[in-house]
């Protein structure tokens, strides 16, 4: 099966997951649960999900173990782009090539679907459907409030949203710490569920951790090139808004071309860190390169 195909197909069950696990009808409340759907389902790479389903794979996990803990995992996703598009953060009309959740529905319920999708992420990582060991279903979900919170995704947030009313501009070591809360957290997690839901050894997953830090930040710089460069019409998302708003980043810091290769020389170092996996960590270096030479 080609990368692209592996990726898609990864989708295409993501999607049909969600679509099982968030029925509207017997709902009390199928508004709530109408503004997920519509925050959660269709467009979306999914790139967080393959991460894990792709991670399990290298220890022969259940597929289906995989797929929960990578759907929970965009639940937390698709949660911080509802609320990062409301007014009072990043104040953004498109996403995914449709209009942002407090657009087609209204703020208030845009912020509960953001709610409602962060606590049923934690909901479907507890059920004994995603593993029967309670100390793995734990453990998932103690990295997943790691990685999700005040000193992972959260923090990184209030850290960017800091600056941009700040007088001094980000150095690039600043950079490099708020992008790695900021977008690196979940990416490090999705690595890490593989190895969790696996029981891999901790020199493995220690291997996986670097490999999901490095691709991180290629993917985060990526975002960049792709803000500065990138066609709406591609990407589903308003561009040059990093430019408009006079923020730091690492292409203003390091110049296109500049930025560019640091993406790509972050490509190889992941993807060395895979040796040890030999021809196993082959979808896993296809992703590394797809992150940095994507068009949306
Ligand atoms: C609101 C707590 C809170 C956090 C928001 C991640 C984040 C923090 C905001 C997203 C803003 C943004 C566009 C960041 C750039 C990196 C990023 C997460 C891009 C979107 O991810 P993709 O490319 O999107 O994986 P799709 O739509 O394919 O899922």
């Amino acid at each position: 099966m080609s990368f692209d195909t592996r990726l898609k197909e990864t989708a295409r069950r993501v999607d049909q997951l969600l679509e099982r696990l968030l029925p509207v009808e017997g709902s009390a409340a199928p508004r709530v649960i109408e503004a997920m759907r519509y925050s959660s389902l269709g467009q979306g790479k999914r790139l967080r999900p393959f991460f894990v389903v792709e991670s399990s794979a290298l220890f022969d996990v259940d597929p289906l173990q995989a797929l929960r803990a990578g759907t929970a995992l965009e639940c937390v996703h698709c949660y911080s782009l509802v609320h990062d598009d409301l007014p009072a953060m990043d104040d953004d009309d498109l996403r995914r090539g449709k209009p942002t959740a407090h657009i087609a529905f209204d703020e208030a319920t845009a912020i509960l679907a953001g709610d409602g999708l962060l606590t049923f992420a934690f909901e479907i990582l507890a059920s004994p459907e995603t593993h029967p060991d309670a100390g793995i279903r734990a453990e998932l979900v103690l990295q997943l409030a790691r990685a999700a919170g005040a000193e992972g995704m959260v923090g990184g947030q209030m850290l960017d949203l800091q600056a941009e009313t700040s007088r001094t501009p980000l150095e690039l070591d600043e950079i490099i710490t708020l992008q790695a809360m900021k977008t690196g957290a979940l990416f490090r997690y999705s690595m890490e569920a593989g190895a969790i839901l696996g029981r891999a050894s901790p020199q493995h997953r220690q291997a996986l951790i670097g490999y999901a830090e490095k691709v991180g930040l290629a993917f985060q710089i990526a975002d960049d090139l792709l803000d500065a460069e990138g066609d709406e019409q591609v990407t589903g998302k308003r561009t040059g808004k990093d430019d408009a708003a006079g923020k730091a980043t690492f292409v203003q810091l390091m110049g296109l071309d500049g930025a560019r290769s640091k993406a790509r020389s972050l490509v190889a170092e992941a993807c060395a860190l895979l040796d040890r996996f030999g021809e196993r960590g082959e979808t896993l270096r296809q992703a590394a390169t797809f992150i940095v030479e994507r068009k949306n």
